[in-house]
């Protein structure tokens, strides 16, 4: 996992901060020698994004997101234990708005992350893996998207800038591959009615053990 930060450590040049991540350990190396173009932080409005999620995904009324409603929103239920701070089960107006407060504090650009794709337990060659951003961000995060190599493993880039990574954020992840004939092989399932979603976050599941995808032809009862 390599997390790009927009840094004031040399006005007009970009710090690269490196998280390297050895799959168990963690080795934080910050340059600011041989300077990336500088990568902004993604303008984002926390409480903005976090109003509009409770708006759209609080289906009773109560002001807060529990279980069964944040199911509809897969990121965020990678993200909840991290969202839910006060343990309770339910991801309030202040809780989401703290976490997606801390993405920007953060001063991350994008995020790196190696990821896996297994389409009936076999690792997939040439499937493309989109993160694409809840709505809730109204516009304020790009999307993200790589494709699988022979060992089934992908990084993904984010759309308009040319660097490895997704911005941080709560995504719906889509997965694709066509045939010869044109045809998507991939369940809808797992494309265009996704239930596959994940927080990109210097802390999150994602960026400290990667992204494993594991797509079976038919979906479990
Ligand atoms: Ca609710
Ligand atoms: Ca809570």
């Amino acid at each position: 996992m390599k997390a790009f930060r927009d840094n004031a450590c040399l006005q007009n040049v970009a710090c690269l901060g490196r998280v390297v991540l050895g799959f168990s350990a963690l080795t934080a190396v910050l340059s600011c020698s041989n300077q990336p173009p500088p990568i902004l932080v993604p303008k984002i409005d926390p409480a903005a994004a976090a109003r509009e999620a409770v708006a759209h995904f609080d289906r009773n009324g109560n002001g807060a997101l529990e279980s069964e409603e944040i199911i509809r929103c897969p990121g965020l239920v990678d993200a909840k234990d991290r969202i839910d701070t006060d343990g309770d089960g339910k991801l309030t107006l202040e809780e989401l708005t703290k976490r997606f407060g801390q993405y920007v504090a953060e001063g991350i650009g994008v995020i790196s992350f190696v990821g896996t794709v297994y389409f009936n337990n076999q690792p997939v060659e040439g499937a493309r893996v989109t993160l694409e951003p809840e709505e809730f961000w109204h516009g304020g995060l790009r999307a993200a998207e790589g494709v699988t190599d022979s060992a089934g493993h992908f990084r993904v880039k984010t759309l308009g800038l040319d660097v490895d990574g997704a911005q941080p954020g709560i995504y719906r992840i889509r997965v694709s591959k066509t045939a010869v004939d044109g045809k998507e092989i991939i369940p809808t399932y797992y494309n265009t009615e996704s239930h596959l979603g994940a927080e990109i976050a210097v802390d999150s599941k994602v960026a400290l053990e990667g992204l494993e995808i594991r797509i079976a032809q038919r979906r479990a009862p």
